[in-house]
């Protein structure tokens, strides 16, 4: 009787399609393995896919809200988000697949590319803080991370367009364009920043950084701008890492800011103006205090514009709407 009035709770609180913790418990409880293990497996064969899953995350839900639109091919009569030079070097696809293909064999139509690309996040995050813990410079702080769980439930979006991705941020905004670009969301300043501190895991391009070198841009510390020239100096596809520590998750980015070492005009920028300036020294002292504010403004992010009920659906292979 209590479990059957449980049942109809779920059904019920389902039906209005906010997300959920336990959203696949009664219909797909493997769900959230297989994504964690085809991730683990990926990861192991090429560490550096956990920036790129992460930035995914953000990709995807910043353009037409978490719907898995950023994961759908082009076709003929369609330039889809992918194929906009904001996606530049976007990667990981093949991850997102793998699981799809594994969750469709076993339970066909129940768990969503969004939701997909969400938990693959998470589940990067948590393999970039536990793959560090045993090397010998991982630091006493990896005992503590922004592991969070994800709540799920979103559909997949049946729009996916290059000219919707104007809504991404660019490298070149300064503070007050990113505080826009971020408050029209829904976000807030001390999220805008938080959440820049994804930039502790990755890379950044060449040709996202160069236009800082050739008029020296002031923010940028002399010598950094000499590592970044000599980066530049193998091309436009040329990698900087963000940080010294690219594979771990940890504060050292927002360390590297103070420093003038920020590699995008958008990274440094938050420790150039003063209003955010105190939000990032604030994370420099207490690694756990950005911790904490990174995966609650996660969990925000992740429930961006997600798609209700009928506005939304189950697709079968995540690079083609239904
Ligand atoms: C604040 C505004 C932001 C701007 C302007 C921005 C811009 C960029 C740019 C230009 C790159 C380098 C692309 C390349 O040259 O290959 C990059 C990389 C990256 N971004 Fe952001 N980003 C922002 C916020 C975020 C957020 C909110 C997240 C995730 C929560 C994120 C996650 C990443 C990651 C992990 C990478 C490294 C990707 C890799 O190594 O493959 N970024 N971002
Ligand atoms: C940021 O850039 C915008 C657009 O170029 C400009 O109007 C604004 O004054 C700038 N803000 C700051 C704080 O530099
Ligand atoms: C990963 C991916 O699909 N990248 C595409 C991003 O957009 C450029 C065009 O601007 C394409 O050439 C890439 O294939």
């Amino acid at each position: 009787m209590a479990m059957a009035t449980l049942l109809v709770m779920l059904i019920v609180i389902g039906s209005a399609n906010s997300l959920r913790m336990d959203y696949y418990i009664t219909t797909f409880p493997f769900a959230e393995s297989i994504v964690k293990n085809a991730v683990n497996k990926a990861l192991q064969n090429d560490p550096s896919l956990a920036a790129a899953l992460l930035r995914m995350h953000f990709h995807d839900c910043f353009v037409e809200g978490c719907d898995g639109s950023v994961l759908v091919d082009s076709t003929e009569d369609n330039t889809a988000e992918k194929d906009s030079p904001a996606n530049l070097s976007l990667r990981g696809f093949e991850v997102i697949d793998d699981a799809k293909e594994q969750l469709e064999e076993q339970c066909p139509g129940i768990a969503s590319c969004a939701d997909i690309v969400a938990m693959a996040a998470g589940d990067a995050i948590f393999w970039s803080l536990t793959s560090s813990l045993s090397s010998p410079s991982s630091r006493s702080t990896n005992c503590r991370g922004p592991i969070y769980d994800i709540p799920k439930g979103r559909r997949d979006g049946r729009r996916s367009k290059i000219e919707d991705t104007i809504n991404l941020p660019f490298p070149s905004f300064n503070t007050s364009q990113l505080i826009n670009a971020f408050g029209r969301r829904g976000f807030t300043t001390t999220d805008m920043v938080a959440l820049s501190g994804a930039h502790t895991l990755g890379v950044a391009r060449c040709s996202s950084f160069k236009n800082r070198l050739s008029n020296q841009d002031p923010t940028l510390d002399s010598d950094f701008a000499k590592a970044l020239s000599k980066t530049c100096g193998a091309g436009d596809n040329a990698e900087q890492s963000f940080d010294d520590t690219p594979k771990n998750f940890d504060n050292d980015y927002f360390n590297a800011l103070t420093r003038k070492n920020g590699v995008l005009f958008s990274d440094q920028v938050l420790y150039t103006a003063t209003g955010t300036r105190a939000i990032v020294n604030g994370y420099v002292m207490n690694e756990a205090r950005f911790f904490l504010d990174f995966q609650q403004s996660m969990v925000k992010m992740g429930r961006l514009d997600v798609k209700e009920g009928p506005k939304g659906e189950v697709r079968k292979n995540c690079r083609k709407i239904n």
